[in-house]
């Protein structure tokens, strides 16, 4: 299989690296950790390692190298797109390089392979009230395919450690190849009376997951492409990638991983923000009318936000302090399809309004928009209305990044975290010696 074999290829090279770093320089201090950081979420402390994205403040996210862009022009797109297929993604994220074409279609064969959905996880779904939040739905369901896990039969039964990442690898191709279905199952169950369409076999993963939504229009597919392209890897330190690789270096499998990783995705401040934000994009539509498209009154109503105590969603970044990348691709396909649609117009036009009033209230350390400020408008567009779905889809794709990353935390023998925990009365003394 083409993704094991060039793991294969890389892996004597890569435990060499890690090995002797660690062995020479192993003493050699990374940075400091402040009493602020201890208290303040550990935000920037540099205690994680990856070598599949890297999140810079200014120039937002590179995977593998790539920026955003260079991503979209270089990886290998089905015939008449202009997004590239995710099995391509997936295999720059795990080998480390573009793909040809013919590689890219090797990983959507394999997804192809692998993608039934045993019948038990469509009656769990089921057995769950109605009114249970689609997030609950999905981590629910990848959970409990955890009795599928190679790695944890494997493991079980003595696998050596030096090949623990090859079930890991099985198991997150298996997981990643019944997402689409899963997803849009839950999607069709609970908004559309329970009216499912079957997967076409002719088509891509993700250009699948669009036609089996019932979105009728073609232009579905490539946003469905792109959307699981911007969403699957931000570095390791954000919440659902933390905890998928926190979990596992327990030995969990990655269907208990992904699926506590879903859980931490699952939060307002995280990937809830893109309901959040289209929520807040229709009440300003509600709210304010015609005025919706005038400056200062948007203005006011992102104040009017603000002074109530709550957040602007879709605004602000732990790491960046620029316009995410993943928001402008986002806003360069709104802009290039459907530059009218009202909503998408409401958000685009929220990006000239919003950063300024976030500057001056002066709170914010990024007053930029990030991915999820305008995922929901696009989706509208479409007719997806029902924005409670869109973590859903934000968990497929976070899905693709927590399993590579996975895959080579077992490959290079990441241990299990434990750090160290202090007192407040500990930081005091610390603080006291300190002056
Ligand atoms: N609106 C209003 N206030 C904001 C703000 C926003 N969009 N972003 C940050 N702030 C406030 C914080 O609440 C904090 O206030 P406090 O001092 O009263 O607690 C202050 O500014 C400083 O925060 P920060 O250091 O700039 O941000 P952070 O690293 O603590 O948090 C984030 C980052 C994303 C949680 C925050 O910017 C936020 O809540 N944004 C809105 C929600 C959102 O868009 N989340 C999605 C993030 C991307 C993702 O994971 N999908």
């Amino acid at each position: 299989m083409i993704l094991k074999d060039k793991i294969q290829e890389l892996l004597p090279s890569w435990r060499e690296r890690v090995r002797k770093l660690v062995k020479e320089k192993g003493d050699v201090k990374v940075g400091e950790v402040t009493i602020a950081q201890v208290y303040g979420g550990m935000r920037d402390v540099k205690g994680l390692v990856t070598d599949i994205s890297y999140v810079d403040p200014v120039e937002g996210i590179r995977f593998r190298g790539y920026t955003i862009p260079e991503v979209l022009e270089k990886l290998p797109k089905p015939k008449g797109a202009e997004i590239p297929f995710a099995g391509g993604l997936y295999y720059l994220l795990l080998v480390g390089s573009i793909p040809t074409l013919e590689q890219a279609m090797e990983v959507e064969s394999e997804w192809k392979k692998r993608g039934y959905v045993p019948q038990y996880v469509f009656e769990a779904i089921r057995a769950l009230p109605s009114d249970t939040h689609p997030m609950t739905l999905f981590t629910v369901a990848v959970l409990i395919l955890q009795r599928e896990s190679l790695f944890s039969k494997q493991y079980h039964d003595g696998l050596k450690k030096d090949s623990y990442w090859e079930p890991m690898l099985e198991d997150s191709l298996n997981l990643i190849a019944k997402l689409p279905e899963i997803a849009a199952y839950i999607y069709r169950l609970k908004y559309k009376n329970g009216d499912i369409i079957s997967p076409d076999p002719n088509l891509d993963w993700a250009g699948n997951f669009a036609h089996m939504m019932g979105v009728k229009d073609p232009l579905y597919k490539d946003l469905s492409r792109l959307y699981f392209l911007l969403h699957s890897d931000h570095e390791s330190g954000n919440v659902s990638a933390h905890t998928t690789h926190l979990v596992a270096s327990s030995l969990s499998d990655i269907y208990y991983a992904a699926s506590a990783g879903l859980s931490g995705l699952a939060g307002p401040l995280h990937g809830l923000a893109n309901q959040e934000c289209l929520g807040w994009l229709l009440e300003v539509r509600d709210k304010c009318g015609d005025c919706s498209y005038d400056k200062s009154a948007l203005s006011q109503f992102a104040w009017d936000t603000l002074n109530n105590g709550q957040v602007i969603p879709g605004y602000g970044h732990a790491v960046l302090r620029k316009t995410d990348p993943r928001f402008t691709a986002q806003l360069e396909f709104g802009k290039k399809y459907f530059p009218e649609d009202e909503i998408f117009k409401l958000a685009a036009l929220v990006y000239d309004v919003v950063p300024d009033v976030l500057r001056e209230q002066g709170k914010a350390k990024d007053p930029w928009p990030n991915v999820d400020a305008i995922s929901g408008s696009l989706q509208y567009h479409f007719g997806i209305k029902e924005f409670d779905f869109y973590t859903v889809m934000f968990g497929i794709s976070r899905i693709l990044g927590v399993s590579a990353n996975a895959v080579w935390a077992r490959a290079l023998s990441q241990p299990i975290e434990r750090p160290k925990s202090l007192t407040t009365t500990m930081l005091e003394d610390i603080a006291a010696k300190a002056v």
